[in-house]
């Protein structure tokens, strides 16, 4: 399929490596897919559903020890220790590909060799980026169908180039005790071994997309973030673009797809979605901050998806999707998971399922300690073209991408972040994002609900160190013309009982609505110490079940919990030593004489 004399060798090499029975080279051809389908469908991997109510759809139930990413088992290989930063987990490169070699030997005796080559951003675009992927599973080589532009025309594009990411991935025997994903930022390559969930073997996604290309941008001046891209089109048509980061699981899915209430969407109101989970931004002729999404599709959490709270990512996946783990309603051959009930109005939860482990599972089940067993997992997913999204932007496809009026970060904190607060210049939004916090999620293995620092979203995604990423925050600054103003949001806040107080999905069009007036210099706000906030009058809640107290609470910035927070930071800080930019050190300390005053 090509000629490309380092394309072929690192496949020959894999191959040696790996002892495969044949190779397959994946053209894209849906001829070739297809029967790529059916032999799954006959091994169990994929599970056909009901062709009229979801067709060209499929179920696949991952190993029960492999369902999230592993980030205890994620490394960054490069050459100094240091360049890998104290947050990253490292190995010795040479350590890395001779142990880890010993993994991948001859583990596709048997199997199947795929070569599967794929374009992040469109195919040809001077944005993109081409990547190789070989691996032994079929539902990598669906997946990244529907997640990448893949075939011959990438290759095509390629031609004698060596600039592509080499990634390698087998399932192996699915050791969870001998799982790596090792990154060479160095190499340009990715080692991906006894894993078969997406986010550590759809090598396109977090392997490359964030932390391979976060290497990249670093040295050649642009950036690979942890972001959503969305546009608001206001009732003069004029439609501004956002970027947010927010730690995984907790909402860039939710709010690129959003739907405004019905008040906004009489005035014209809309929100059209670009991207819901990685943007790779530069600095465009006019100065200004250009974000592409390198994906092609969504690999969205299921649970809690309905049609009330994010109808566009339902509606997404009900044609040519794969579901990940969800539970099987087998008197239909659809699917089901929690949160799903108001998907059809009056619908009940169904009473008999097979759950994402293959097991019959009703509403009572419980497990030995007598606990309530989920018919999907947590962390079940799915992966649905974006083609199929109702409110797709039509830039999607855009080579240059859409120009950023603003740039949110935000996380689940049930007390300490306000609802929204706006730094006060580009350094202060470095710095916000640098000191963000979130509670954790089951996107990755591990405790949830543990509040940790996640900067920028991309704890677990930067492939360097990270206070030199905050430096190419710093760096990045001073090359753009025309800033994008940097806000942060938290739709987490909860009451005494527990209770999120912000009713969050489709009414965060009121808080954009804030933001984006903020840009355009249209509303005032009060300065405090860590930022600017709304006035609460300024907050929309015309049909909500909220008075201007509530607002006003929401908007709190309480000085003792933020002097804890301090605390924090400063630990957190200490961690870089001599590296950490000496501009967050200033801003650390002018948030701390503003809480003092
Ligand atoms: P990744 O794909 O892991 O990167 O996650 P994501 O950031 O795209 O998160 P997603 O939009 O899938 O949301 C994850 C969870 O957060 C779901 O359970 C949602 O129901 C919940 N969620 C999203 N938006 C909101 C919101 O505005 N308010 C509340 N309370 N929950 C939300
Ligand atoms: C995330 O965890 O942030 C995801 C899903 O978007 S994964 O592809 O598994 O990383
Ligand atoms: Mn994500």
């Amino acid at each position: 399929m090509t000629n490309n004399k380092q394309v072929l060798e690192f496949v020959n090499k894999s191959a040696e490596l790996c002892q495969p029975d044949k190779i397959v080279w994946i053209t894209g051809e849906e001829a070739q897919l297809e029967e790529l389908r059916k032999e799954a469908l006959s091994t169990g991997e994929l599970i056909k559903l009901n062709e009229e109510k979801l067709p060209g759809c499929y179920l696949h139930r991952s190993d029960v020890n492999d369902v999230a990413r592993v980030e205890g088992r994620t490394f960054i290989c490069c050459k100094n220790k240091e360049d890998a930063g104290p947050i990253n987990n490292w190995m010795d490169p040479q350590e890395a590909y001779s142990k880890v070699g010993e993994i991948f030997k001859g583990s596709m005796k048997g199997r199947t060799m795929y070569v599967i080559p794929y374009s992040m951003g469109a195919v040809g675009s001077t944005f993109s980026k081409v990547g190789i992927e070989v691996t032994d599973s079929i539902y990598v080589v669906v997946s990244m169908k529907i997640m990448t532009r893949i075939g011959k025309e990438v290759l095509d594009v390629l031609g004698d180039s060596n600039d592509f990411v080499r990634g390698l991935h087998s399932k192996a025997n699915l050791d969870a005790e001998k799982r790596y994903i090792l990154h060479f930022p160095e190499d340009n390559t990715i080692w991906s071994v006894n894993s078969g969930y997406g986010g550590n073997v759809l090598l396109g996604k977090k392997c490359f997309a964030l932390r391979i290309a976060s290497f990249q941008g670093k040295n050649e001046g642009w950036m690979a973030e942890h972001m959503l891209i969305l546009g608001v089109q206001k009732p003069n048509g004029e439609i501004n673009y956002v970027s947010a980061a927010f730690p995984s699981a907790c909402g860039k899915t939710n709010l690129a797809m959003l739907i405004p209430p019905a008040l906004y969407r009489e005035k014209g109101y809309k929100v059209w979605c670009v991207g819901d989970d990685i943007a790779w931004i530069r600095v465009g002729k006019d100065g200004r901050l250009w974000a592409i999404n390198p994906e092609n599709g969504f690999f969205g959490v299921a649970p809690g998806t309905n049609m009330h709270s994010n109808p566009n990512a339902l509606l997404s996946t009900k044609k040519n999707a794969i579901f990940t783990n969800v539970a099987l309603d087998e008197t239909d051959n659809t699917v089901w998971w929690e949160g799903m009930e108001k998907d059809v109005p009056g619908k009940v939860k169904p009473q008999n399922l097979i759950d994402w482990k293959g097991n019959p599972w009703t509403p009572d089940t419980v497990d030995a300690e007598g606990k309530p067993v989920k018919a999907a997992h947590p962390n079940s997913r799915f992966t649905a073209p974006a083609i199929n999204c109702p409110c797709i932007s039509s830039e999607f496809e855009a080579p240059e991408g859409v120009p950023l009026t603003a740039i949110v970060f935000g996380g689940r904190r049930a007390k300490t972040a306000p609802l929204v607060y706006e730094a006060r210049d580009w350094n202060s939004g470095v710095f916000v994002g640098s000191i963000m916090a979130s509670e954790t999620t089951a996107a990755a293995t591990g405790a949830v609900g543990v509040v940790r620092r996640d900067p920028m979203a991309m704890r677990p995604f930067v492939g360097y160190n990270m206070a030199d990423y905050f430096a190419h925050w710093i760096e990045m600054g001073k090359k753009i013309g025309k800033q994008p103003k940097i806000f942060n949001v938290n739709w987490f806040r909860t009451d005494d009982e527990g209770n999120f107080i912000w009713p969050g999905f489709g009414d965060n069009i009121r808080v954009l609505d804030w933001i984006l007036k903020r840009c355009n210099g249209e509303v005032d706000a009060r300065e405090v110490a860590i930022g600017y906030v709304p006035y609460a009058k300024d907050i929309n809640v015309e049909g909500l079940d909220i008075d201007e107290k509530v607002v006003e609470d929401l908007l709190s910035v309480d000085k003792e919990t933020w002097l804890e927070e301090v605390k924090g930071i400063k630990e957190f800080y200490a961690q870089f030593g001599d590296r950490l930019p000496k501009e967050l050190e200033v801003k650390l300390a002018e948030l701390e004489a503003n809480l003092n005053k």
